[in-house]
């Protein structure tokens, strides 16, 4: 994001992806408590996008709403503004990444970083559970249902060399047999304990960046410790603290190489005294 670049924020409000529909609540509750509102940057909310009723399957209910989407992110960035994606649940990250993808228009490859308890990397044939949300970064790379992987252009939108997770410790066999086969760097949270986080965000860093046109960040809540921000779909112990990540973070800062941002997975019926609600700002304002 460039320095005083106006952002937009775009809600979600779905959770047709996932197991625990509780997510589609997120975006309004945000919104109610201004958490993405900064010191100097005035975060305008867009519309709140939701599913529609009876346009099928969830993989069609969702192909639809992530087109939606894809649209309106493009449309943010030819205004010239930052958009923020606020879920709902994880799948709405198909939409966001190929509206960035349509929007740099074969400038050059966009970069990803992930940052999640889990992989996300599961297609119908290795769901354990079935629920889109598993499923986005495998889609984002062509690996999936047709709906979702030719959704707005008909290419995969993400080269796996350019995809960075951070903070996975909670995976299936076989999404991590993908990734493993197509060499995406995966950063697991004993790594991170190991290294340091500050150390290995600048090396997602320079993955999302190197030979790319530009690159986003797909932030899920439930990276957080479920001990202190429970306010997620998905809880998985042993996650990071806000605090640590919010610092971490910072090293985005007035980045222009980064062209948007994601957060999502915000459950709010599992949320206490608002503390996940007041991360995800906090998360937001780190890379202003
Ligand atoms: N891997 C599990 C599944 O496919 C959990 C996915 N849930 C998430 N992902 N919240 O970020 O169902
Ligand atoms: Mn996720
Ligand atoms: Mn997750
Ligand atoms: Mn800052």
């Amino acid at each position: 994001m460039k320095a005083t670049q106006p952002v937009k924020v775009i809600g979600v409000a779905s959770g047709v992806g996932a197991q625990d529909r509780g997510c589609e609540d997120g975006p309004s509750i945000l919104r109610e408590l201004e958490v993405f509102r900064g010191a100097d940057v005035t975060a305008v909310w867009g519309g709140v996008l939701r599913p529609k009723a009876g346009a099928g399957s969830a993989v069609s209910v969702d192909a639809e709403l992530c087109t939606r989407l894809a649209k309106q992110v493009r449309h943010t960035l030819d205004e010239g503004r930052f958009p923020l994606v606020v879920g709902g649940d994880h799948s709405c990250a198909i939409g966001t990444w190929s509206g960035v993808h349509r929007w740099l228009d074969g400038r050059g490859p966009l970069g990803l970083i992930w940052i999640d308890a889990h992989m996300d990397s599961h297609t119908f044939a290795t769901t354990p559970s079935g629920a889109l949300h598993g499923m986005p970064l495998a889609a984002l790379m062509g690996y999936g249902e047709h709906e979702l992987t030719e959704l707005v252009e008909h290419v995969p939108k993400l080269k796996p060399e350019h995809v960075c997770l951070l903070g996975v410790r909670s995976f299936e066999e076989g999404e991590a047999a993908l990734l493993h086969r197509l060499g995406v760097r995966v950063i697991g949270m004993q790594e991170i304990r190991a290294r340091g986080l500050a150390e290995v965000l600048a090396e997602a860093m320079s993955i999302a960046r190197n030979g790319t046109a530009g690159f986003g960040v797909s932030l899920d809540l439930d990276v957080l410790d479920p001990a202190e921000e429970p306010g997620v779909g998905s809880p998985a112990p042993g996650g990071l603290h806000c605090h640590e990540l919010e610092q971490a973070l910072h090293q985005l800062h007035g980045d222009p190489a980064l062209l948007a941002m994601e957060i999502v997975e915000y459950n709010p019926h599992r949320d206490r005294d608002h503390l996940t609600a007041r991360a995800a700002g906090a998360l937001f304002r780190a890379v202003l």
